[in-house]
């Protein structure tokens, strides 16, 4: 494990870092609380440190404090380990947000063993964030095609919709993107080609949208775009791109190339639209286009 230490004293640091070394840790040695806080401040700060309690500049303690105000999800072990051995010294330092705490002269054997406490917490820690994360994912993106789902494009939306509305004009659209006689596709070629066709087109209108934009699968073969920050005038050629990205080449499949078009609904926002007239808007200009005869963009 790589664990931090900070101790002013070149003796004690020396020594601690040789014990550490032998039990198989990688040390990073700082000699006062201000380096180990900029050490652990670092997005790839080691998950356990033990910080000297006395140190020039700033103390142990102070180290401790400052670290637990730190927004993060990761929060060090971190182990006081200092000449302090009073009962008071044990408490303030714990209530002061130090995990553990260890009185010098420390013993190596006690040492190595509440490093493996840390351990196992640092690693239940991970797990636990590693479960919310994945339950996190999962609750947010399409399974099949990896984008965001019919509930987390609509919370996107929502939010976009309160921030235009704070920030007019920036320009905000939404469009739907539906494949055209998709139906004929699982029929041609069966679902698990219809499938791969999903997945591709996804990719493709991925990769035609700006960074902060919002693509979302809202069900079946309709996808959903957010388009923040874009002008009015640019709104028809964004998706005239998709429209072109789609209907230029057919989408390559196991089963071969399987030529698709799509019909695109957009509305854009204009006064005070909600999440709700947004989407009936532009899934009325969706009814237009494929009423057209498809493979078109209505605004
Ligand atoms: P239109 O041009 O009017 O949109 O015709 P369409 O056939 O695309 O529309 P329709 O709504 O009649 O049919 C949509 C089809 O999409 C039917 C359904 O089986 C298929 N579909 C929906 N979800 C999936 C999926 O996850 N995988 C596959 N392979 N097909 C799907
Ligand atoms: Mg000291
Ligand atoms: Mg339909
Ligand atoms: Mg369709
Ligand atoms: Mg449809």
């Amino acid at each position: 494990m790589r664990i931090l230490i900070a101790e002013d004293d070149l003796t004690s640091r020396v020594a601690l870092a040789g014990i550490l070394r032998k039990i198989d840790h990688d040390v990073i040695e700082t000699v006062n609380g201000a380096d180990a806080l900029e050490v652990l401040k670092r997005p790839d700060a080691p998950a356990l440190a033990i910080l000297d309690w006395m140190m020039p500049q700033m103390d142990g303690m102070e180290v401790v404090r400052r670290v637990r105000s730190l927004p993060t999800d990761r929060p060090p072990y971190l182990i006081m380990l200092t000449a302090k051995g009073e009962k008071a010294d044990i408490v303030a330092g714990l209530d002061g947000g130090a995990d553990d705490y260890l009185a010098k002269p420390f013993d190596p054997g006690e040492l190595g063993a509440r490093i493996e406490v840390g351990r196992r917490l640092i690693e239940m820690q991970a797990q636990f964030l590693a479960a919310r994360n994945a339950l996190a994912h999962e609750a947010t993106h399409d399974p099949l095609t990896g984008l965001l789902n019919r509930r987390a494009i609509l919370d996107a939306l929502a939010r976009q919709l309160s921030r235009e509305r704070r920030r007019h004009p920036d320009g905000l659209a939404v469009g739907i993107c539906d494949i055209d006689h998709f139906k004929l596709v699982n029929d041609t070629y069966g679902h698990l080609v219809g499938d791969e066709v999903l997945c591709r087109f996804a990719r493709i209108l991925e990769s035609n949208l700006r960074p902060y934009d919002f693509l979302g699968r809202f069900g079946g073969e309709e996808f959903v775009v957010i388009t923040p920050l874009i002008e009015h005038l640019n709104v028809r050629m964004l998706y005239q791109r998709f429209l072109s990205a789609i209907s230029d080449r057919p989408i390559p499949t196991k089963a071969g190339q399987v030529p698709v078009t799509i019909s695109i609904g957009v509305k854009i926002w204009s006064a005070d639209e909600d999440v709700d007239a947004m989407l009936m808007a532009a899934d009325r200009a969706l009814y237009r286009a494929k009423s057209a005869g498809r493979n078109r963009i209505c605004l």
